[in-house]
């Protein structure tokens, strides 16, 4: 059997896999009846004012944002920035968001993960990782906005990520590139040696609304590709998929395949996690770090065809999934293998340091459906069925991971990267919809010029597969998560902070306060004006000198859902926001002397034109 796959692989020479990956050809579109054609708009039509079932939170990759979609209808409902600046929201301007993003201007938002209880999404916040920057991030699913980023050290690129365990305990990030700890210069003659892959287990803090580095783990220089958390008898344990085990310095194109396996990290979090207690670590870069060459037990190596996309762990938790990418292939592992492999010491010698385990203890079945290529990711239905991209043949192959067959499969337009079930990655999923996630439409919507836009398909799972809605979507969906809608609360105002000595929130309060060069304005917006300060002939008005420094507090006092207004100032490139009941604060230096328009950015009310003030910025001497 083994050898199989590897004849399989090395069949696909990687010069024609990688042409096959850029010009693929374009299985053709599925044949719609009218009839068909009118019962699946059925199937997805929501009547204005009728709500979707299903919330999609569709990573936004390098736009940095996250996109919020209803399900089945596909209508996108929010743009939610996150590692990005957005001046539709002010995002990165105020000085909440603009601390957040620490400087940087974009991020790669890849795959978003909802807190869980019990290993069921509990609808309270969204976590996501931006393999760009290196941070990590929370949304608070009351507002849709994010609470707090953080940069992770002695990491490049966190793509893997973010998974989380079943009770939130932690969301794992495991490095995508390697780079040498403290990302310190080091020669790339020394990859080996000097070079480490890291993956950080970090934990909200949700009263304080913060996140936090636990501890680290050197692993080996390779690359760590995707990973998913165990549930129920794997709760204690995470999967993560490795490339580059060659550890080539260049031309990874072909020099990361050569080899005809690659392998799954097994860890145990539970053993990590009391390693740190008993101060099995050392400090590197502030960080609690592991190396597991010194520190034993707890990290597994589980050979695998070579270069492995996605792993994914089936609802009951007994099994971990990995799917080929470069191989033809699907492996199915078995978690209760694994452990009696780890208890008998079924060990095929090490790697730096950590025990690989036979392939054949913990292997299950190898899953090859016919002519399909390039598998990537898989999510799981009601009954614990599996549902695989395939990039390459550009389809969704639906199978059954206790017998190995092929139950269905369905084209889509076209090469799917993630695909995404409704409650997909809990211990029980929905059923119902599975959103393909394609990197590309080709010739699916009007053209807008070389460059088109992704392509989300909605496929109705609950019989035979079949394509019941098709919608554009920006650059560029790693994975999402799909939630049903009532599992969300949002707020609709603000509650009052009577606490926030920034907020104002009777009109009469509103003031400018100096305090040397530092110009402190409490101000209000409301419908249809700003009041800055309440006493003054023109309490619309703002009065600085040059160079002054200023804050402006804004308190939107409308207590009405949906009215948000904004605060920009002409040529002074910022615009905040303030929803219904919120305060947000806009530092600037006042370092161009002139007259400039302030003005609401929001429409909000039929006197929104006038809802305008000025900024007069008195020049020195
Ligand atoms: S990875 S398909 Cu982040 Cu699969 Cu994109
Ligand atoms: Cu406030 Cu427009």
């Amino acid at each position: 059997m083994k050898k199989k796959w590897i004849s399989a692989i090395s069949g696909l020479a990687v010069g024609v896999l990688a042409s096959a990956v850029f010009f693929g050809d374009f299985s053709p579109k599925q044949p719609t009846s009218t009839a068909s054609a009118k019962t699946n708009a059925e199937k997805v039509y929501v009547p204005f004012g009728k709500k979707d079932e299903y919330y999609l939170f569709a990573s936004g990759g390098h736009s940095g944002q996250l996109f919020v979609y209803g399900v089945p209808s596909l209508r996108r409902i929010r743009t939610v920035p996150v590692f990005s600046l957005d001046s539709a929201t002010g995002y990165g301007w105020d000085e909440h968001s603009k601390k957040m993003l620490g400087g940087y201007t974009w991020g790669d938002l890849h795959h978003p993960a909802f807190s869980e209880t019990n290993g069921e999404y509990d609808g309270k916040y969204l976590f996501a990782t931006d393999v760009a920057n290196s941070r990590a991030a929370v949304l608070d699913l009351k507002t849709f906005t994010v609470k707090d980023i953080i940069s992770v050290p002695n990491t490049s690129g966190p793509h893997c990520a973010a998974f989380v365990t079943e009770n939130t305990e932690y969301l794992f990030l495991p490095t995508r590139f390697a780079v040498p700890l403290g990302n310190k210069y080091e020669s790339l003659d020394d990859y080996s040696t000097k070079y480490r892959g890291v993956m950080s287990a970090v934990t909200f803090d949700e009263k304080a609304q913060k996140l936090h580095i636990a501890y680290q783990v050197a692993l080996p220089p390779w690359s760590y590709d995707l990973s998913d958390a165990g549930k129920k008898i794997s709760k204690d344990w995470a999967v993560i998929t490795t490339y580059n085990t060659e550890e080539a310095t260049t031309n990874l194109e072909i020099n990361a395949s050569k080899e005809d396996r690659d392998f799954i990290v097994l860890f145990n979090w539970k053993e990590l996690e009391k390693m740190v207690k008993e101060g099995k670590y050392d400090i590197v870069d502030g960080q609690k770090v592991i190396f597991p060459e010194k520190q034993k037990g707890g990290i597994y190596l589980v050979p695998v065809a070579k270069s492995p996309h996605g792993v994914d762990v089936t609802p009951d938790g007994k099994r971990f999934i990995a799917s080929g990418k470069l191989a033809p292939l699907l492996t199915v592992f078995s978690f209760e293998k694994a452990f009696k492999a780890i208890e008998n010491k079924d060990f095929a010698g090490e790697r730096n340091g950590i025990p690989i385990l036979k392939y054949e203890s913990v292997v299950e079945r190898e899953v090859n459906p016919e002519n399909a290529l390039g598998p990537l990711h898989t999510q799981f239905d009601d009954k614990g069925m599996a549902y695989t991209t395939m990039f390459i043949s550009s389809e969704v192959v639906k199978w059954d991971p206790n017998t190995g067959e092929v139950l269905d499969r369905v084209p889509v337009q076209y090469s799917p990267g993630h695909s995404v079930a409704a409650e997909g990655d809990t211990v029980s999923p929905d059923g119902k919809y599975l959103v393909s996630l394609n990197k590309l439409a080709k010739d699916s919507y009007l053209s807008v010029g070389p460059s088109h836009p992704e392509s989300m398909q909605l496929i109705d799972i609950s019989g035979k597969m079949e394509v019941i809605q098709s919608a554009p979507v920006d650059p560029e969906p790693h994975y999402g998560q799909m939630i049903k809608a009532d599992k969300i609360k949002t707020i609709n105002v603000y509650p009052k902070d009577e606490s926030n000595p920034d907020a104002v929130y009777n009109q009469k309060d509103a003031r400018i306060v100096r305090k040397g060069n530092e110009v402190h304005v409490y101000g209000i917006a409301m419908r249809s004006k700003f009041i800055f300060d309440a006493k003054a002939k023109r309490p619309d008005v703002i009065e600085v000198n040059e160079g002054d420094k200023v804050f402006v507090h804004l308190t939107n006092i409308d207590r009405d859902e949906d009215i948000t207004h904004g605060f920009a100032i002409n040529r002074y490139n910022l615009n905040i926001e303030v929803q219904p009941g919120q305060t947000n604060t806009v530092e600037f230096v006042a370092d161009k002397a002139g007259t400039y328009p302030i003005y609401c950015t929001n429409f909000c009310s039929a006197l929104h034109q006038e809802m305008t003030g000025y900024l007069l910025v008195k020049p020195k001497q």
